[in-house]
Protein backbone atom coordinates (compact mmCIF):
# COMPACT_ATOMS: atom_id res chain seq x y z
CA UNK A 1 0.00 0.00 0.00
CA UNK A 2 1.35 3.54 -1.11
CA UNK A 3 1.75 6.03 1.40
CA UNK A 4 -0.93 7.84 -0.90
CA UNK A 5 -3.70 5.66 0.98
CA UNK A 6 -2.80 6.82 4.35
CA UNK A 7 -4.77 8.23 6.67
CA UNK A 8 -5.19 12.38 7.10
CA UNK A 9 -2.56 13.18 10.23
CA UNK A 10 -0.71 15.31 7.99
CA UNK A 11 -3.06 17.71 6.59
CA UNK A 12 -4.35 18.03 10.48
CA UNK A 13 -1.12 17.80 11.79
CA UNK A 14 -0.50 21.30 9.53
CA UNK A 15 -3.63 23.15 10.11
CA UNK A 16 -3.85 26.28 12.62
CA UNK A 17 -5.82 26.94 15.02
CA UNK A 18 -9.34 27.95 14.02
CA UNK A 19 -11.25 31.39 15.85
CA UNK A 20 -13.88 30.59 17.58
CA UNK A 21 -16.64 33.36 18.49
CA UNK A 22 -18.40 30.44 20.65
CA UNK A 23 -18.56 30.60 24.94
CA UNK A 24 -17.12 28.28 26.62
CA UNK A 25 -19.07 28.56 29.87
CA UNK A 26 -20.42 25.78 31.36
CA UNK A 27 -22.93 27.82 33.80
CA UNK A 28 -24.03 29.47 30.63
CA UNK A 29 -24.66 26.38 28.65
CA UNK A 30 -26.39 24.62 31.61
CA UNK A 31 -28.74 27.71 31.89
CA UNK A 32 -29.52 27.20 28.35
CA UNK A 33 -29.76 23.34 28.08
CA UNK A 34 -32.07 23.73 31.09
CA UNK A 35 -34.47 26.05 29.43
CA UNK A 36 -34.46 24.31 25.92
CA UNK A 37 -37.43 22.60 25.17
CA UNK A 38 -36.65 20.68 22.70
CA UNK A 39 -32.74 19.50 22.03
CA UNK A 40 -31.19 17.73 19.20
CA UNK A 41 -27.84 15.66 19.10
CA UNK A 42 -25.78 14.62 16.13
CA UNK A 43 -23.37 11.90 17.33
CA UNK A 44 -20.08 10.88 15.83
CA UNK A 45 -17.22 8.23 16.43
CA UNK A 46 -15.70 10.65 19.01
CA UNK A 47 -18.00 9.32 20.93
CA UNK A 48 -16.57 6.04 21.16
CA UNK A 49 -12.92 6.92 21.24
CA UNK A 50 -12.50 6.86 24.80
CA UNK A 51 -14.39 3.54 25.00
CA UNK A 52 -11.30 1.84 22.86
CA UNK A 53 -12.87 2.30 19.12
CA UNK A 54 -10.78 4.01 16.68
CA UNK A 55 -12.72 6.83 14.71
CA UNK A 56 -13.61 6.74 11.12
CA UNK A 57 -10.67 8.98 10.11
CA UNK A 58 -8.29 7.99 12.58
CA UNK A 59 -7.99 4.08 11.85
CA UNK A 60 -4.69 2.86 12.78
CA UNK A 61 -3.10 -0.30 13.47
CA UNK A 62 -3.55 -2.62 10.77
CA UNK A 63 -5.64 -0.78 9.21
CA UNK A 64 -3.35 2.85 8.70
CA UNK A 65 -2.40 2.01 5.26
CA UNK A 66 -6.18 2.11 3.98
CA UNK A 67 -8.54 4.59 4.00
CA UNK A 68 -11.51 4.01 5.81
CA UNK A 69 -13.35 6.03 3.03
CA UNK A 70 -12.49 4.19 0.12
CA UNK A 71 -13.30 0.67 2.08
CA UNK A 72 -17.09 1.83 2.55
CA UNK A 73 -18.28 1.67 -0.62
CA UNK A 74 -20.48 -1.02 -2.46
CA UNK A 75 -17.45 -0.98 -5.49
CA UNK A 76 -14.91 -1.83 -2.27
CA UNK A 77 -17.26 -4.53 -1.53
CA UNK A 78 -17.85 -5.88 -5.53
CA UNK A 79 -13.32 -5.22 -5.60
CA UNK A 80 -12.43 -7.27 -2.81
CA UNK A 81 -15.73 -8.44 -0.47
CA UNK A 82 -12.17 -10.34 1.70
CA UNK A 83 -10.80 -7.22 2.78
CA UNK A 84 -14.47 -5.24 3.44
CA UNK A 85 -15.16 -7.91 5.54
CA UNK A 86 -12.08 -8.11 7.83
CA UNK A 87 -12.55 -4.30 8.29
CA UNK A 88 -16.01 -5.03 9.21
CA UNK A 89 -15.34 -8.23 11.06
CA UNK A 90 -12.35 -6.58 12.93
CA UNK A 91 -14.89 -3.54 14.05
CA UNK A 92 -17.71 -5.66 14.96
CA UNK A 93 -14.87 -7.80 17.52
CA UNK A 94 -13.96 -4.18 19.18
CA UNK A 95 -17.35 -2.83 19.75
CA UNK A 96 -18.27 -6.07 21.15
CA UNK A 97 -15.79 -6.42 23.66
CA UNK A 98 -15.72 -2.68 24.74
CA UNK A 99 -17.77 -1.09 26.79
CA UNK A 100 -20.30 2.44 26.50
CA UNK A 101 -18.51 5.64 28.66
CA UNK A 102 -19.76 8.18 30.54
CA UNK A 103 -20.42 9.95 27.27
CA UNK A 104 -23.05 7.41 26.46
CA UNK A 105 -24.52 6.98 29.97
CA UNK A 106 -25.05 10.81 29.96
CA UNK A 107 -26.99 11.19 26.93
CA UNK A 108 -29.18 8.45 28.10
CA UNK A 109 -29.84 9.92 30.76
CA UNK A 110 -30.38 13.13 29.04
CA UNK A 111 -33.01 11.42 26.60
CA UNK A 112 -34.84 10.25 30.07
CA UNK A 113 -35.07 13.60 32.16
CA UNK A 114 -36.54 15.77 28.63
CA UNK A 115 -38.52 12.98 27.22
CA UNK A 116 -39.04 12.30 23.66
CA UNK A 117 -41.05 15.58 22.79
CA UNK A 118 -37.52 17.05 24.22
CA UNK A 119 -34.58 15.23 22.97
CA UNK A 120 -33.67 13.32 19.93
CA UNK A 121 -30.38 11.93 19.31
CA UNK A 122 -28.66 10.95 15.87
CA UNK A 123 -26.38 8.85 15.90
CA UNK A 124 -23.51 7.88 12.98
CA UNK A 125 -22.45 5.19 14.77
CA UNK A 126 -22.43 1.93 14.13
CA UNK A 127 -20.51 0.54 17.00
CA UNK A 128 -23.95 -0.18 19.51
CA UNK A 129 -22.39 1.88 22.39
CA UNK A 130 -25.40 3.82 23.31
CA UNK A 131 -28.15 1.50 23.21
CA UNK A 132 -25.65 -0.92 25.58
CA UNK A 133 -25.48 2.27 27.58
CA UNK A 134 -29.64 1.82 28.15
CA UNK A 135 -30.25 5.21 25.85
CA UNK A 136 -34.16 4.78 25.11
CA UNK A 137 -34.81 3.61 21.29
CA UNK A 138 -37.34 5.85 20.40
CA UNK A 139 -35.11 8.70 20.93
CA UNK A 140 -31.88 7.57 19.29
CA UNK A 141 -31.69 7.35 14.95
CA UNK A 142 -28.99 5.11 14.22
CA UNK A 143 -28.24 7.13 10.67
CA UNK A 144 -25.67 4.57 9.61
CA UNK A 145 -27.50 1.85 10.89
CA UNK A 146 -25.38 -1.08 12.60
CA UNK A 147 -22.36 -3.16 12.41
CA UNK A 148 -24.62 -6.37 13.70
CA UNK A 149 -27.19 -5.55 10.89
CA UNK A 150 -26.15 -8.03 7.69
CA UNK A 151 -27.63 -7.93 3.97
CA UNK A 152 -27.67 -9.68 1.30
CA UNK A 153 -25.36 -8.42 -1.82
CA UNK A 154 -27.78 -9.88 -4.18
CA UNK A 155 -31.29 -9.89 -2.95
CA UNK A 156 -33.70 -8.93 -0.23
CA UNK A 157 -32.23 -10.62 2.86
CA UNK A 158 -31.74 -8.58 6.17
CA UNK A 159 -30.66 -10.05 9.27
CA UNK A 160 -30.79 -7.74 12.31
CA UNK A 161 -28.74 -7.76 16.07
CA UNK A 162 -26.55 -10.89 14.78
CA UNK A 163 -24.00 -11.26 18.00
CA UNK A 164 -21.84 -13.37 16.61
CA UNK A 165 -18.27 -13.04 16.96
CA UNK A 166 -16.84 -14.31 14.88
CA UNK A 167 -19.12 -14.27 12.55
CA UNK A 168 -18.13 -16.62 10.49
CA UNK A 169 -14.60 -18.87 10.79
CA UNK A 170 -12.88 -16.73 8.05
CA UNK A 171 -13.49 -14.07 10.05
CA UNK A 172 -11.99 -15.18 13.11
CA UNK A 173 -10.30 -12.19 14.61
CA UNK A 174 -6.14 -12.48 14.94
CA UNK A 175 -4.21 -9.71 14.97
CA UNK A 176 -1.69 -11.48 13.15
CA UNK A 177 -3.47 -13.19 10.91
CA UNK A 178 -5.18 -10.53 9.70
CA UNK A 179 -2.14 -8.34 9.46
CA UNK A 180 -0.56 -11.07 6.74
CA UNK A 181 -3.41 -11.73 4.78
CA UNK A 182 -4.19 -7.69 4.03
CA UNK A 183 0.08 -7.55 3.51
CA UNK A 184 0.09 -10.59 1.14
CA UNK A 185 -3.19 -9.14 -0.79
CA UNK A 186 -1.67 -5.58 -1.04
CA UNK A 187 0.98 -7.36 -2.31
CA UNK A 188 0.06 -9.47 -4.99
CA UNK A 189 -3.25 -6.92 -6.00
CA UNK A 190 -1.69 -3.30 -6.41
CA UNK A 191 -5.04 -2.67 -5.30
CA UNK A 192 -7.25 0.35 -6.83
CA UNK A 193 -10.26 -0.44 -4.21
CA UNK A 194 -12.83 0.79 -6.21
CA UNK A 195 -11.92 -0.10 -10.01
CA UNK A 196 -10.96 -3.44 -11.28
CA UNK A 197 -11.90 -7.01 -9.57
CA UNK A 198 -9.40 -8.48 -7.28
CA UNK A 199 -7.02 -10.64 -9.35
CA UNK A 200 -6.40 -12.10 -6.13
CA UNK A 201 -9.17 -11.60 -3.44
CA UNK A 202 -8.16 -11.42 0.17
CA UNK A 203 -10.83 -14.23 1.58
CA UNK A 204 -11.70 -16.93 -1.05
CA UNK A 205 -15.62 -15.87 -2.22
CA UNK A 206 -16.75 -19.42 -1.27
CA UNK A 207 -15.09 -19.04 2.08
CA UNK A 208 -17.23 -15.94 3.13
CA UNK A 209 -21.04 -15.66 4.64
CA UNK A 210 -23.69 -16.52 2.26
CA UNK A 211 -27.22 -15.72 2.60
CA UNK A 212 -29.12 -17.95 3.65
CA UNK A 213 -32.42 -16.81 1.82
CA UNK A 214 -31.16 -16.82 -1.74
CA UNK A 215 -28.00 -19.36 -1.03
CA UNK A 216 -26.01 -17.71 -3.94
CA UNK A 217 -25.84 -13.85 -2.41
CA UNK A 218 -23.05 -12.93 -0.36
CA UNK A 219 -23.92 -11.55 3.04
CA UNK A 220 -22.56 -7.67 3.32
CA UNK A 221 -22.77 -5.55 6.70
CA UNK A 222 -25.83 -3.51 6.70
CA UNK A 223 -24.31 -0.29 7.23
CA UNK A 224 -24.41 2.50 5.17
CA UNK A 225 -21.60 3.00 2.66
CA UNK A 226 -20.98 5.35 0.37
CA UNK A 227 -23.24 6.59 -2.10
CA UNK A 228 -26.74 4.27 -0.28
CA UNK A 229 -29.55 6.05 1.12
CA UNK A 230 -30.04 6.06 4.59
CA UNK A 231 -32.60 3.87 6.36
CA UNK A 232 -36.04 5.46 4.88
CA UNK A 233 -38.26 4.54 7.77
CA UNK A 234 -35.32 6.41 10.44
CA UNK A 235 -35.31 9.25 7.76
CA UNK A 236 -39.12 9.75 7.95
CA UNK A 237 -39.08 9.61 11.75
CA UNK A 238 -36.43 11.95 12.15
CA UNK A 239 -38.29 14.91 9.59
CA UNK A 240 -41.58 13.83 11.58
CA UNK A 241 -39.70 15.30 14.95
CA UNK A 242 -37.73 17.59 13.47
CA UNK A 243 -41.30 19.16 11.89
CA UNK A 244 -42.73 18.60 15.54
CA UNK A 245 -41.56 21.89 16.77
CA UNK A 246 -38.46 24.71 17.06
CA UNK A 247 -35.61 22.99 18.17
CA UNK A 248 -33.56 25.69 21.07
CA UNK A 249 -30.30 23.63 21.18
CA UNK A 250 -28.43 21.43 18.69
CA UNK A 251 -25.01 19.47 20.64
CA UNK A 252 -22.63 18.46 17.80
CA UNK A 253 -20.88 15.39 19.69
CA UNK A 254 -17.60 13.68 18.44
CA UNK A 255 -18.13 14.35 14.52
CA UNK A 256 -16.33 16.25 11.58
CA UNK A 257 -19.59 16.70 10.57
CA UNK A 258 -18.57 16.07 7.23
CA UNK A 259 -21.18 13.35 5.51
CA UNK A 260 -24.24 14.47 4.56
CA UNK A 261 -27.42 13.99 4.77
CA UNK A 262 -26.45 13.80 9.06
CA UNK A 263 -24.28 16.76 8.80
CA UNK A 264 -27.09 18.77 7.59
CA UNK A 265 -29.30 18.59 10.68
CA UNK A 266 -27.23 21.07 12.26
CA UNK A 267 -28.10 23.50 9.30
CA UNK A 268 -31.58 22.51 9.49
CA UNK A 269 -31.85 23.49 13.58
CA UNK A 270 -29.64 26.42 13.15
CA UNK A 271 -31.73 27.84 10.55
CA UNK A 272 -34.41 27.23 12.73
CA UNK A 273 -32.47 29.47 15.46
CA UNK A 274 -31.29 26.61 17.35
CA UNK A 275 -27.68 27.48 19.12
CA UNK A 276 -25.60 25.17 18.90
CA UNK A 277 -22.76 23.00 21.04
CA UNK A 278 -19.97 21.47 20.45
CA UNK A 279 -18.14 18.72 21.58
CA UNK A 280 -14.91 17.84 20.17
CA UNK A 281 -11.05 16.89 20.99
CA UNK A 282 -9.97 18.97 17.86
CA UNK A 283 -11.82 22.25 16.73
CA UNK A 284 -10.54 22.88 13.60
CA UNK A 285 -11.81 20.65 11.26
CA UNK A 286 -15.93 21.18 12.25
CA UNK A 287 -17.72 20.90 9.02
CA UNK A 288 -21.41 21.93 8.79
CA UNK A 289 -20.92 23.10 12.63
CA UNK A 290 -17.50 25.20 11.98
CA UNK A 291 -19.12 28.93 12.04
CA UNK A 292 -19.84 28.94 15.43
CA UNK A 293 -21.28 32.35 16.36
CA UNK A 294 -21.23 34.26 20.17
CA UNK A 295 -24.80 32.36 20.91
CA UNK A 296 -22.71 29.11 20.76
CA UNK A 297 -20.74 26.93 22.79
CA UNK A 298 -17.41 25.23 21.53
CA UNK A 299 -16.22 22.49 25.03
CA UNK A 300 -12.90 20.78 23.46
CA UNK A 301 -12.03 17.98 24.81
CA UNK A 302 -12.96 13.76 25.43
CA UNK A 303 -16.63 13.71 24.81
CA UNK A 304 -16.30 10.96 28.11
CA UNK A 305 -15.28 13.57 30.08
CA UNK A 306 -16.83 16.71 29.24
CA UNK A 307 -20.28 15.24 28.89
CA UNK A 308 -20.96 14.25 32.18
CA UNK A 309 -19.82 17.90 33.28
CA UNK A 310 -21.78 20.08 30.63
CA UNK A 311 -25.16 17.64 31.32
CA UNK A 312 -24.47 17.38 34.68
CA UNK A 313 -27.04 20.38 35.82
CA UNK A 314 -29.29 18.48 34.27
CA UNK A 315 -28.64 14.80 34.28
CA UNK A 316 -27.44 14.83 37.47
CA UNK A 317 -24.93 12.60 39.14
CA UNK A 318 -24.58 9.23 36.52
CA UNK A 319 -22.80 6.69 39.20
CA UNK A 320 -25.88 4.90 39.07
CA UNK A 321 -26.12 4.64 35.32
CA UNK A 322 -22.66 3.39 35.06
CA UNK A 323 -22.24 1.09 37.57
CA UNK A 324 -24.43 -1.81 37.47
CA UNK A 325 -27.16 -1.38 34.79
CA UNK A 326 -27.82 -2.30 31.01
CA UNK A 327 -23.74 -3.24 29.53
CA UNK A 328 -25.31 -7.06 29.41
CA UNK A 329 -23.13 -9.97 28.89
CA UNK A 330 -21.22 -7.73 25.60
CA UNK A 331 -19.38 -6.02 27.59
CA UNK A 332 -16.65 -7.49 28.73
CA UNK A 333 -13.94 -5.88 27.32
C1 LIG B 1 -13.36 13.17 19.66
C2 LIG B 1 -12.69 12.28 20.47
C3 LIG B 1 -13.06 12.26 21.81
C4 LIG B 1 -11.90 12.04 18.49
N1 LIG B 1 -14.01 13.07 22.22
N2 LIG B 1 -14.30 13.98 20.10
C5 LIG B 1 -24.15 16.75 0.09
C6 LIG B 1 -22.97 17.45 -0.04
C7 LIG B 1 -21.77 16.76 -0.29
C8 LIG B 1 -21.75 15.37 -0.43
C9 LIG B 1 -22.93 14.69 -0.30
C10 LIG B 1 -24.11 15.37 -0.05
N3 LIG B 1 -25.10 14.45 0.05
C11 LIG B 1 -24.58 13.21 -0.14
C12 LIG B 1 -23.26 13.33 -0.35
C13 LIG B 1 -22.32 12.20 -0.62
C14 LIG B 1 -21.88 11.48 0.63
C15 LIG B 1 -21.11 12.44 1.51
O1 LIG B 1 -21.59 12.97 2.48
N4 LIG B 1 -19.84 12.62 1.20
C16 LIG B 1 -18.98 13.50 2.00
C17 LIG B 1 -17.69 12.78 2.36
C18 LIG B 1 -18.76 14.79 1.27
N5 LIG B 1 -23.02 10.92 1.37
C19 LIG B 1 -23.50 9.73 1.08
O2 LIG B 1 -23.03 9.04 0.19
C20 LIG B 1 -24.68 9.22 1.87
N6 LIG B 1 -25.65 8.70 0.98
C21 LIG B 1 -26.42 9.49 0.25
O3 LIG B 1 -26.47 10.66 0.39
O4 LIG B 1 -27.14 8.77 -0.66
C22 LIG B 1 -27.97 9.47 -1.58
C23 LIG B 1 -28.84 8.43 -2.24
C24 LIG B 1 -30.18 8.65 -2.30
C25 LIG B 1 -30.99 7.69 -2.91
C26 LIG B 1 -30.43 6.54 -3.45
C27 LIG B 1 -29.08 6.33 -3.35
C28 LIG B 1 -28.27 7.28 -2.75
C29 LIG B 1 -24.30 8.04 2.75
C30 LIG B 1 -23.30 8.35 3.78
C31 LIG B 1 -22.96 7.10 4.58
C32 LIG B 1 -21.68 7.28 5.37
N7 LIG B 1 -21.33 6.08 5.99
C33 LIG B 1 -20.12 6.01 6.81
C34 LIG B 1 -19.64 4.56 6.82
C35 LIG B 1 -20.57 3.71 7.67
C36 LIG B 1 -19.98 2.40 7.97
C37 LIG B 1 -18.66 2.51 8.70
O5 LIG B 1 -18.54 3.16 9.76
O6 LIG B 1 -17.71 1.90 8.21
O7 LIG B 1 -20.39 6.45 8.14
S1 LIG B 1 -18.84 7.15 6.30
C38 LIG B 1 -18.24 7.50 7.91
O8 LIG B 1 -18.39 8.89 8.22
C39 LIG B 1 -19.15 6.72 8.86
C40 LIG B 1 -19.38 7.72 9.94
O9 LIG B 1 -20.58 7.44 10.61
C41 LIG B 1 -19.40 9.04 9.22
C42 LIG B 1 -19.10 10.22 10.06
O10 LIG B 1 -17.84 10.12 10.63
P1 LIG B 1 -17.60 10.73 12.07
O11 LIG B 1 -18.43 10.03 13.05
O12 LIG B 1 -17.72 12.19 12.01
O13 LIG B 1 -16.09 10.27 12.36
P2 LIG B 1 -14.73 11.00 12.02
O14 LIG B 1 -13.66 9.99 12.18
O15 LIG B 1 -14.82 11.73 10.74
O16 LIG B 1 -14.61 12.11 13.14
C43 LIG B 1 -14.36 11.82 14.50
C44 LIG B 1 -14.42 13.14 15.26
O17 LIG B 1 -14.31 12.86 16.64
C45 LIG B 1 -13.29 14.11 14.91
O18 LIG B 1 -13.84 15.41 14.78
C46 LIG B 1 -12.36 14.04 16.13
O19 LIG B 1 -11.70 15.29 16.39
C47 LIG B 1 -13.36 13.75 17.22
N8 LIG B 1 -12.83 13.05 18.38
N9 LIG B 1 -11.72 11.64 19.70
C48 LIG B 1 -14.57 13.96 21.35
N10 LIG B 1 -12.41 11.43 22.68
ZN1 LIG C 1 -29.77 -13.32 -0.71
Amino acid sequence: MSSSTSFHQSSRQQKPPKRSWASTSVSDFQAVLKSSKRVLALCGAGLSASSGLETFRGAGGMWRNYKASALATPEAFENDPGLVWLFYAYRRHKALNAKPNMGHYALAELARRKGEEGFMCLSQNIDGLSQRANHPAAQLKLLHSSLFDLKCFSCPYIEKDNFSDPLHPSLIIDEASITARLSAASKTNKKSLSNSTSKSPTIPIDELPHCPACKTGLLRPGVVWFDESLPKQTLTEIDQWIGSGLIDLCLVIGTTAQVYPAASYVQVASKEGARIAVVNMDSRELGSAGSLRSVDFLFEGDAARVLPDILGGVVGGLEEFCGGGGDGERGSG
